[in-house]
């Protein structure tokens, strides 16, 4: 049994919370973090030193954090060959996307776009411009590395899908100026009809928003 300490409103919870669903993984989730509050406690520091959301222990285990660190341990130790390569040189191909989605996309989107849309400027308007503007060719590269799909590895939906995908329910149903991407747009919309990603990924960030 798997216990995810997260809210359900948390893009690394969702990529967390997808990944279990697409596995068929039993598991218990407990609402933290933002208004549900619990972070500070010396028990939850005790799991998580950073104080924030995911944490996740699979059984008796040593708690887990890092979503990404904790959807590639979910891959590796629960799904097939397809789900997460056992092969280096083929997972590579994945997981260097995986890692730039991470480190590099969504930064930049989250951070510059999706906060500031929240209510939580990080700039006047033409920091925002900027931002709207810088995102376009990080979503032409992902969209031209996607092509035709299905998936990133192709057929198989994988780790890196999980990755990827979770930043994707707010990148397409936020209102701002996207790149032409139709390659990364068809990926988003096969997603949509996955039953795993409608339940934990798309879920509504209307408690994020900061009134004014
Ligand atoms: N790199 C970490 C980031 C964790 C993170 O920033 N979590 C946010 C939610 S997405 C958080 O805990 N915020 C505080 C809160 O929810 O109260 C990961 O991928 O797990």
């Amino acid at each position: 049994m798997l216990t995810i300490w997260g809210r359900a409103t948390s893009s690394n919870v969702q990529a967390v919370m997808w990944t279990i669903a697409e596995l068929g993984l039993a598991h218990r989730r407990h609402d933290l973090g933002l208004a549900f509050g619990g972070l500070d406690t010396p028990e939850y520091r005790a799991m998580n030193p950073n104080g924030l959301v995911p944490t996740v222990r699979d059984g008796d285990g040593a708690p887990m954090w890092e979503s990404a660190a904790v959807v590639r341990y979910l891959a590796a130790r629960y799904g097939d060959d397809g789900f997460w390569p056992r092969d280096p040189a083929a997972r590579v191909q994945l997981d260097m996307w995986a890692e730039w989605i991470k480190t590099t996309f969504a930064p930049h989107f989250g951070g510059r776009v999706f906060w500031p849309l929240m209510g939580r400027p990080a700039g006047g308007p033409e920091a925002f411009a900027a931002a709207v503007a810088g995102l376009k060719p990080l979503a032409k590269m992902l969209s031209e590395r996607i092509g035709r799909g299905p998936y990133l590895a192709g057929e198989t939906l994988s780790f890196a899908d999980m990755i990827i995908g979770a930043q994707l329910y707010r990148y397409y149903t936020l209102d701002f100026d996207r790149a032409d991407t139709p390659e990364l747009d068809a990926y988003y919309r096969r997603l949509c009809e996955r039953p795993a990603y409608r339940e934990h990924a798309m879920v509504s960030y209307d408690s994020l928003r900061i009134s004014t």
